[in-house]
């Protein structure tokens, strides 16, 4: 709950929720903490670090999947919704999760991997038994093609058809990850039903709110090659939120790759009843090769990216919410990817926080980018373990590419980049356990740890700490219309917030060097400076000389 006054909704034109000042924290349970040396993250570990992230001041922790699976991608594929992974520990760890986070004034919100599901899940099992087991129209099954082959193109985002074939009963089923992951059938009812129902035993005990993994994708309508924004996913949401947390006050907030300005106003409209928002990942894409995608990323282009944040800060300005992120546990480290790892490491990272923290929407955190972490340097592709970088080292090796240049892209754009372990303090792994850790530790922990953070005021998790507490302390900073300055400016991002009569001014260079920066007027540069990443900060003046990657944010109440 915000603590301080906030201007009557009727002047916002908007109705408040608790978290539009909501900071949240995405924890990946399998790195975050190891509490009992087996070398894989668990709850107990989570309990054990709550005082540190209330310390850092977040509202609300997600939890990337905790329930009972193979862990063919590390728990996104699911056997059993309502048991947790022994290895993240049990139930009754869980509700003592939960309760003692809520003691902290914190919330938990779950992963709802409910496109598909393990195919370990007894759902599936049964399934695949006989074209007429009560269970076997939860997943999407096609007769072979006439040659024999998959029913039609589609591939999976993980490489390869999107069909693998089942001999039991000679057809195909459908996954869009991995074979391991069978799509579910949301145009059959009794799926829903079952889904609804787990949501409710969850929410029963006490959650605040789901992260719905591709939840684009449950409206598929495979005969006509449709995936994402299927024509009745709609209708499923707010089927969903009428049957399960409609009536309750919680954050929900959809993963969707293809969501536009359009679609983001359906999923998060006010009047809409579907979600609270939604992820949106133009900004990342903006960023990746036409032809090779992700694994051949551009270099930073910052018109283009201004462009992007922009683009739907204004989208939903008036209706709708925003998610703000520079990660999560598929994407690069943000220090790595948008700023400078090695030369300007404390800096570029401050800055980029500065920069996303102080937009509008919901700002969250991926686990270690509070203290900077980075990529990770694996040299031997032995040393990864992501289901989706071994399945495209095999494909691509296959067609061609040298190991060492794929290597290259996985270094750069790998999902186990933001997956190594949490670098809590100098001790061995970093701190993250006694055993042997299930993914080597970034050998750079004797430096980049939180020990090294917590108590430097310098430090980059106190510049996140202030971020987050500024934003529980000035309304502007959650509600104020969004304008940015300086479009065409290849190394500056420049914007302002403007709320009755308070504007803030928030500067950023995005580049290695000093650059010079003349403000137009209307833009003063007089108040108070609420943040800033250089010591003293910047010098007043007509013409600004900003140091490399130097930002920071004035807060100026122009005379009436
Ligand atoms: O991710 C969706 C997804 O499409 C990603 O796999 C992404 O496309 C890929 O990393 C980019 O190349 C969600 C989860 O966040 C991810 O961890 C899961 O593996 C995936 O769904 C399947 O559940
Ligand atoms: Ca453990």
């Amino acid at each position: 709950m915000p603590d301080f006054a906030l201007p009557p909704e009727a002047a916002l034109g908007i109705e408040r929720k608790w978290w539009h000042t909501a900071t949240v924290y995405q924890i990946y349970p399998r790195s975050f903490r190891d509490s009992n040396g087996d070398g894989i993250g668990d709850l107990p570990g989570i309990i054990d670090r709550l005082d540190y992230l209330q310390a850092l001041g977040v509202a609300v922790i997600w939890l990337s999947p905790i329930y009972a699976s193979p862990m063919d991608d590390n728990g996104y594929d699911i056997s059993d919704y309502q048991a947790i992974a022994p290895e993240f520990g049990t139930l009754a760890d869980f509700d003592r999760l939960v309760a003692q986070a809520r003691q902290r004034g914190m919330g938990i919100i779950l992963d709802l991997v409910v496109n598909h599901t393990s195919d370990e899940h007894p759902w599936f099992t049964q399934a695949r038994r006989s074209k007429d087991n009560a269970y076997r129209d939860f997943y999407v099954w096609r007769p072979p093609a006439p040659d024999g082959g998959p029913p039609n193109d589609l591939t999976s985002s993980f490489g390869g058809p999107a069909w693998t074939f089942d001999s039991t009963t000679q057809e195909y089923y459908l996954h869009l990850f991995s074979r391991r992951q069978p799509d579910l059938n949301w145009e059959n009812p009794r799926v829903r039903d079952e889904i609804y129902r787990m949501m409710n035993w969850w929410l029963d005990r006490g959650i605040a709110g789901f992260r719905m993994d591709v939840i684009d994708l449950i409206g598929k309508k495979v005969d006509e090659g449709i995936t994402a924004d299927g024509p009745h996913l709609h209708d499923y949401l707010q089927e969903m939120n009428r049957r399960t947390f409609g009536s309750r006050d919680i954050l929900t907030v959809g993963e969707a790759w293809s969501a536009t300005p359009g679609s983001a106003l359906l999923y998060s409209g006010r009047d809409r009843k579907e979600l609270s928002m939604v992820f949106q990942f133009e900004h990342v894409t903006q960023g990746w090769d036409e032809v090779h995608g992700k694994w051949r990323p551009k270099p930073i282009d910052l018109v283009k990216l201004k462009s992007v944040l922009g683009k739907w800060q204004h989208a939903l300005a008036e209706d709708g919410w925003n998610s703000l992120f520079w990660g999560n546990h598929d994407l690069p480290r943000a220090v790595s990817r948008y700023g400078d790892a090695s030369g300007y490491h404390v800096e570029s990272a401050k800055m980029l926080a500065t920069v996303l923290h102080l937009m509008k929407g919901t700002p969250f955190i991926y686990q270690g980018e509070e203290i900077g972490m980075t990529n990770v340097p694996f040299a031997r592709i032995e040393q990864y373990r992501d289901v989706e970088t071994l399945n495209m080292h095999r494909l691509h090796v296959e067609a061609g590419l040298s190991p060492e240049e794929f290597l290259r892209g996985a270094n750069q754009s790998g999902r186990d980049n933001a997956r190594t372990p949490m670098q809590w303090s100098t001790a061995p792994h970093g701190g993250f356990t006694t055993g042997s850790p299930w993914i080597e530790v970034n050998p750079n922990y004797p430096t980049l740890n939180a020990e090294n953070q917590v108590n430097d005021e310098r430090s980059i998790w106190s510049h996140y700490r202030k971020l987050i507490a500024l934003r529980k302390e000035h309304a502007v900073v959650v509600y104020g219309t969004f304008q940015s300055w300086f479009d065409q400016h290849p190394e500056v991002f420049v914007y302002t917030r403007t709320l009755d009569h308070q504007q803030l001014l928030v500067v950023a260079n995005f580049v290695p060097r000093e650059v010079a920066l003349t403000l137009p007027g209307e833009l003063q540069l007089s108040g108070h400076c609420l943040i800033s990443n250089y010591s003293p900060p910047h010098e007043l003046g007509e013409e600004l000389h900003l140091r490399p990657y130097e930002a920071f944010a004035l807060l100026c109440a122009p005379p009436a």
